[in-house]
């Protein structure tokens, strides 16, 4: 398999449930800029929404949108406890999650990244996604992760784009909750792996 992947992006969330499986995945750069791979081929050619990441597995076939990897890649692995099975009530609050931060989160934190929105523009989404981490702050109180204390695919996802507030001016050190949810991630060997493989700074 190859995890089409850029340094720090949303593609790092299925990066890291893989290192959590220990499955085998070439990592192959993408240049967001360019939409070049790092062999210089052209990327909307491999996936034509250009967009990180995107599974392409050894038959040919490939499988992209961030939350349907990490679905595919831990039921491939077999991993029940990142993904609980068909039919069992905690699968459904792991994908609630997996819902909630690709639309309400996700989405929200793209437009801060890009120079043509202007500063009131940033400023709203600024502000929805303080209230919505509020909302995440209160439901993590008491619970080492997400749906409880076990980690599942939603918590690599949320680890990841919130590491992405500091960046763009979301605030969100007076949650204690969040704060203490992004210490314990850190501290994952996978997430060490993952940085690192990345060459993220985080990585030391
Ligand atoms: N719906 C997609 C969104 C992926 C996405 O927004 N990827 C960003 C990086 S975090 C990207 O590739 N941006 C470059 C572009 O849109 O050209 C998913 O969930 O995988």
């Amino acid at each position: 398999m190859k995890l089409f992947y850029s340094p720090g992006a949303c593609s790092l969330a299925p990066h890291i449930i893989l290192r959590e499986t220990g499955m085998a995945c070439t990592l192959v750069k993408v240049d967001l800029g360019q939409h070049k791979t790092q062999e210089g081929g052209n990327y909307y050619d491999l996936n034509p929404k250009g967009q990180v990441p995107l599974l392409a597995l050894d038959d040919g076939t490939t499988v992209s949108e961030g939350p349907v990897i990490a679905q595919y890649i831990a039921e491939r692995a077999g991993r029940q406890d990142l993904l609980p099975p068909v039919g069992s009530p905690a699968r459904y609050q792991v994908l609630e999650w997996q819902n909630y931060i690709t639309s309400e989160l996700h989405k929200s934190f793209s437009p801060l990244f890009d120079p043509r929105f202007d500063a009131a523009t940033k400023t709203l989404f600024v502000e929805q996604l303080g209230k919505k981490y509020k909302y995440i702050d209160s439901r993590l109180e008491g619970r080492a992760y997400l749906t409880g204390n076990t980690f599942t695919v939603a918590d690599a996802y949320l680890f990841v784009v919130t590491g992405w507030a500091p960046n763009v001016g979301v605030d969100l050190s007076q949650l204690a909750n969040v704060q203490a949810f992004l210490g314990r991630m850190a501290q994952r060997d996978s997430v060490k792996a993952a940085w690192a493989a990345e060459g993220l700074a985080k990585a030391a």
